[in-house]
């Protein structure tokens, strides 16, 4: 299997992360992409290869123009401001107030948030980027006839809408791979969610279209991140009715019911008939994972990485969360150990 990944994800590590209202060490470090990187040499995944140059104009299709001249801007203007810290907002559009992006960066910021706990530092866009060039690397060697390959993306994607970023993503890496393979001649593309968190970014993306289908299985909205989207009622709208599916689960799920869910939302996927899979793949999941609920094992990743072989398509594996540090490497790589094996 393809490892797409590059060194410049290091350009974005910020300081700090609101957390327990403290600024904390980021939960979303660079160490997890050593830990990850670590265990796919010792396991024999050596097939590495350099991402090609972002094609913007590809990522323009899934993200607003102006979002993506904010994400450019926003540290420029931060720094113009000569403030002390990282870029963090503090105010935000909430109801009744007006959706106008504002000249001021403490308004943009607020604008274009949707969690604030994640800071934008002088690397971000670069890397954000670089991330984003990852996933489309990708999804040109899946287009050209590759089985399975691994864009090991950071920082992650999936909480990043059209014009939005926060949840530590910025640009949606597995929605701008799903556009890719469309606009490499599949017909339908199914996207299959199994971050801990609902892919929220990605739902708001496609949410109107029926060319791309979006499968989530998440901690449940009243109980996790991100609170305003995930539930199970949200199945799609106009064109796109029927093409979004949420599992929203609860605190303490364990693998029975959680690979219940993987099982219909497969079952979905197959009646979709897509040319393509995009597997948002997020490891925190697992039962030592420091902000997450769910309960699975490193065992349990290597079964279900078998059941998505099971599918019988052309798959990327586009890296999202994780935060057991020191055994993201291993939950990861078994997912991918057993879809190689399945
Ligand atoms: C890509 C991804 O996994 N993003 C997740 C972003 C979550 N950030 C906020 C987490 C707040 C969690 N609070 C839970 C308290 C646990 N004791
Ligand atoms: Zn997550």
């Amino acid at each position: 299997m393809k490892v797409v990944r590059s060194q410049d994800h290091r350009k974005h590590f910020p300081k700090g992360e609101l957390f327990g209202g403290q600024l904390v060490r980021p939960f979303e470090c660079p160490e997890r992409w050593d830990y990850i990187v670590m265990r796919l040499e010792e396991t024999g995944f050596n097939d590495v290869v350099d991402p090609d140059q972002p094609d913007m104009e590809r990522v323009a299709k899934v993200h607003d123009a102006a979002y993506m001249r904010f994400l450019e801007a926003a540290w420029p203007l931060w720094e113009a401001e000569g403030f002390p810290g990282e870029a963090l907002p503090t105010v935000v559009p909430a109801r009744r107030m007006r959706q106008r992006e504002p000249d001021h960066i403490d308004g943009k910021l607020g604008y274009y948030c949707m969690a604030i706990e994640t800071a934008i530092t002088a690397g971000t866009w670069q890397a954000a980027r670089a991330s984003a060039a990852i996933a489309q690397t990708g999804q040109k060697f899946v287009s050209g006839g590759e089985k399975g390959v691994f864009s090991l993306c950071r920082p992650p994607g999936h909480h990043a809408a059209r014009d939005l970023y926060g949840g530590y993503c910025f640009l949606n890496n597995a929605a701008i791979a799903a556009q890719g393979f469309l606009d490499d001649g599949a017909g339908r593309v199914a996207i299959l969610d199994v971050d801990f968190h609902h892919g929220n970014g990605t739902q708001d993306i496609f949410y109107e279209r029926s060319d791309v289908l979006f499968v989530s299985l998440h901690g449940r909205p009243e109980d996790a991140f991100p609170h305003f989207l995930g539930y199970a009622d949200e199945t799609g709208a106009g064109a796109g009715e029927a093409y979004n599916v949420n599992y929203p689960m609860a605190p303490g799920t364990r693998y029975g019911e959680w690979g219940e869910a993987l099982e219909q939302g497969c079952q979905r996927i197959t009646d979709y008939g897509p040319d393509a899979l995009v597997v948002s793949l997020g490891v925190d999941t697992y039962e030592k994972d420091p902000i997450s609920f769910f309960k699975l094992t490193s065992d349990d990743f290597l079964t279900y990485g078998g059941h998505l072989a099971k599918l019988e398509l052309p798959t990327l594996f586009v890296m999202e969360g994780g935060y057991a540090v020191e055994e993201i490497g291993i939950n990861t790589v078994n997912v991918l150990t057993g879809f190689a094996g399945g």
